[in-house]
């Protein structure tokens, strides 16, 4: 028998993947590193459908139909550039190599050229949804030649979530686009759980809610507009009690936030990009102070100056904090997916950002009800100018605006930090304004570095002798 998919790299992502593959009626060849994992999996898992195990690369392209599909579904970096290189030593011009694992963007573009170059398609893949989703339907986000998705397409929407009979799987664009959105989203994640968390700390601290009071908020909001996957799990951890203190588990962890590297990769692309993406900036920032402990230590004692004293309609806060965390995200999104239309432009791309809405919907750690009215609003105008533009939006911002404001002041006022709901507020407020202060930030550049400026009544550049008698010249 020949298998129609081959997974390398059999940690918990690859033999989720390739379970995932053989419950569908596939024949996976499965193949790894060393040895142990492929049998484990076997031997745990053999029964659950057609698996071809291989202990070398050559005996696992060798059992694969034609054209070959092999999914690489190791760690990003080196690893995956090994394992490519001695996949294509063994495979045929019109075999397909897709690299399912986080890989940056920029690799996968470098990747495709060479991978091409030996008349074989590379695909960069994208996968949203942790081990679970791997298992049972992840959000798939494949980038590369539009001819190899003929091939692959069908199989991978075949494994991928689906909602409401759509797969959470289509083909993004060419060569690094996959992984681009995958990255963008992973930033998006990360402004969503910086948001959860703001929302978390104003119960705590500005209403001193107890932990388990505010579960109950969060599966209450679950079955509103802000439901989603992260709310749910949000519920989740913080109904958790330690067995060993009999404390809610959030008190018992520590306060430093990890990161692998998608969130900062997001902001470094912002940067380049020059997309003020600050809902997602905001986050990554925010875990790393969160993780600069020596220094918080030195810092504890810093003055607060006079601090504002809590609300005191508890029920009326909480229903605040929903707005500001609602409005909050709709920036993050449409940062976001501003970001991911800037990215598009740059390489030529053409991703439909509706299809990311729709392929978001489920499998991915960002899954949100909240997806279908993105979906809604670039069906309505894929011309979007930005996701606060559309109509639905646009409503349910300004709605939520008079909440969202007291909510920041009063985190203020009382010295809790808030970082993304205020910066997410800032450039809402940026981006109505009328006129912004950059008119004097190019004054200034002109005065000291001669920039030059341009006005609101002429056309040209102009540049004011600020060292000579100041008049104006056209240049
Ligand atoms: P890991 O990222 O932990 O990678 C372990 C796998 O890489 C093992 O199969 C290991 O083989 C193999 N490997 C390494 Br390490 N170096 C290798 C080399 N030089 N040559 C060949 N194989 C090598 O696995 P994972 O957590 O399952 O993630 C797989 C990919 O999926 C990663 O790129 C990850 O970023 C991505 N991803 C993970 C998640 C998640 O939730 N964990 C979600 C989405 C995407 P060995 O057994 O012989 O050591």
């Amino acid at each position: 028998a020949r298998a129609q998919i081959g997974v390398t790299g059999l940690a918990v992502m690859g033999s989720n993947i390739a379970r995932n593959f053989a419950r569908h009626g596939h024949t996976v060849a499965v193949h790894n590193r060393s040895r142990a994992k492929t049998d484990a999996l076997i031997a745990d898992h053999g029964h659950e459908g057609d698996f071809l195990p291989a202990e070398t690369t050559a005996e696992f392209v060798a059992s694969l139909e034609v054209p070959r599909r092999v999914l690489v579904m190791v760690q990003a970096g080196p690893a995956t550039d090994a394992v490519i290189a001695d996949l294509a030593d063994h495979m045929e011009p019109g075999d397909i190599i897709i690299d399912g694992g986080n890989s940056l963007y920029t690799d996968t573009i470098r990747r495709e050229a060479e991978i091409r170059a030996r008349g074989l398609h590379f695909v960069g893949a994208g996968i949203s949804g942790g081990e679970e989703g791997a298992l049972n339907g992840p959000s798939i986000m494949p980038g590369g030649p539009a001819e190899s998705y003929e091939h692959l397409g069908p199989l991978l929407e075949s494994i991928s979530a689906q909602v409401d009979g759509e797969p959470c799987c289509t083909h993004i664009g060419p060569d690094g686009s996959g992984h681009f959105v995958k990255m963008v989203h992973n930033g998006i994640e990360y402004a969503d759980m910086q948001l959860i968390g703001e929302a978390f700390d104003l119960m705590r601290t500005a209403l001193d809610m107890p932990v388990a009071e505010i579960a109950d908020v969060f599966r209450q909001w679950n079955t509103g507009d802000l439901e989603s996957y992260l709310v749910e799990i949000t519920a989740e951890v913080l109904s958790q009690v330690d067995a060993h203190t009999g404390k809610p588990l959030v008190d018992v962890i520590v306060d430093s936030a990890g990161q692998k590297g998608t969130g900062r990769w997001t902001v470094k692309s912002a940067l380049d990009l020059g997309v003020p993406t600050t809902g997602i900036a905001e986050a990554v920032f925010a875990r790393a102070l969160s993780s600069a402990t020596a220094q918080r230590e030195r810092s504890r004692g810093l003055g607060s100056g006079q601090l504002a004293a809590a609300p005191t309609d508890k029920v009326e806060f909480v229903d605040a904090i929903n707005q500001a965390l609602y409005a909050s995200k709709v920036v993050a999104y449409a940062q976001g997916f501003d970001q991911i239309l800037a990215g598009s432009q740059e390489y030529d791309w053409n991703v439909k950002p509706g299809d990311l809405a729709t392929i978001w919907r489920g499998g991915c750690i960002i899954r949100a009800t909240f997806l279908d009215r993105i979906r809604e609003a670039y069906a309505a105008d894929p011309q979007l100018p930005s996701l606060l533009l559309a109509p639905y939006f646009r409503e349910a911002v300004e709605n939520a605006v008079d909440a969202w404001r007291r909510v920041v002041s009063t985190a203020t006022l009382m010295g809790i930090p808030v970082p993304a709901f205020a910066s997410s507020l800032s450039y809402y407020d940026a981006l109505r304004a009328e006129r912004l202060p950059a008119a004097l930030t190019q004054g200034l550049r002109d005065y000291f570095g001669a920039h030059t400026y341009k006005r609101v009544d002429a056309e040209g550049s102009f540049h004011t002798l600020w060292s000579g008698d100041r008049s104006e010249q056209r240049v």
